[in-house]
């Protein structure tokens, strides 16, 4: 259909006959009604151009994550973290780009190298800020005020480490789908996160999923259904199934799904970062 539309439009360049118009204009409307009505998509496979690429609302950072954010390609952003906020400092490039005199402190926590004035690798993404001087404390507090209230950095959020090592049991997932806690409720915000964490269990590994994933894996996301739950099968499967998200038998798994499987928990581990805080028990 794509390329009879091609065709059409061709005919149409070339100013043919009005009849080419109109036959534009049917297929437009046709093409548009297919991505309309039709069913919608499946959960996009690792290898291809996952749906949450695209940019986010303040998030929190693992420092592993922010690491990828150094503006190496010219269009790429650059951020930095200063007492826990985490910067887009992409307008000033010139500075913080590669080639820049600050190149090296793009995504790394600058607190301690900007409260001691070093431009010294071993005082990036040092979180000891105890042994500071008055002096040293008021010049990072300076550093502060100039990313705000002088340059107006933009916010992009905030620098958190997630917990790591625990063994939780679906139950103990379940309280955590990224919702707002309700009075009462066991589950509360972590000191120093502003949203609440979203587990997703992977062939065994938890994954909190906030971290960058909120619009997929929040309320409201399309992948929401995962939020608290084993994906291990639905993403095996890219199956958006309610049956497969309650499942966590994989025995009848093709060779093919236990394939696509691995190829979710790389993407998760190495492409997307989302951090490991623990694994599934029974
Ligand atoms: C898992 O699924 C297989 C194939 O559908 C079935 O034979 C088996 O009984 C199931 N196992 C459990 C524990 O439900
Ligand atoms: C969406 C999100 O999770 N971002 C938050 C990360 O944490 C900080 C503070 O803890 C918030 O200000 C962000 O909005």
């Amino acid at each position: 259909m794509f390329e009879s539309f091609l065709q059409t439009l061709e005919a149409f360049r070339q100013d043919k006959t009005a009849a080419a118009m109109l036959a534009a204009t049917v297929a437009v409307t046709v093409t548009v009604f297919y991505w309309v009505t039709k069913d919608p998509p499946l959960p996009k496979g690792p290898g291809g151009k996952a749906p949450d690429e695209e940019p986010e609302p303040p998030r929190n950072f693992t420092a592993t994550q922010l690491r990828e954010f150094t503006g190496t390609k010219e269009d790429d952003p650059i951020y930095v973290a200063l007492q826990g906020d985490v910067y887009d400092v992409s307008s000033a490039r010139d500075f913080y780009g590669p080639d820049g005199v600050y190149g090296g402190f793009a995504g790394h926590d600058v607190t301690r190298a900007f409260a001691l004035n070093s431009l010294e690798e071993k005082d990036l993404d040092d979180p000891n800020l105890e042994d500071l001087t008055y002096t040293q404390k008021e010049s990072l507090h300076g550093w502060v005020e100039k990313y705000k209230y002088y340059k107006c950095y933009p916010v992009v959020g905030r620098l958190v480490t997630p917990p790591s090592g625990l063994s939780l049991t679906l139950a103990e997932i379940a309280q955590y789908k990224g919702e707002e806690p309700k009075e009462g409720d066991a589950q509360t915000i972590p000191e120093g996160w502003a949203a609440p964490p979203i587990y997703v269990a992977v062939a065994g590994k938890v994954f909190d999923m906030s971290f960058g994933g909120r619009m997929f894996y929040g309320p409201g996301g399309p992948y929401h259904f995962l939020a608290g739950k084993d994906g291990s099968r639905p993403l095996a499967k890219m199956s958006f199934e309610k049956a497969d998200a309650e499942s966590r038998n994989l025995s009848d798994l093709t060779d093919r799904q236990r394939q696509t499987l691995e190829e979710w928990v790389e993407k998760f581990i190495n492409g997307r970062k989302y951090p490991v805080v623990g694994k599934l028990i029974d």
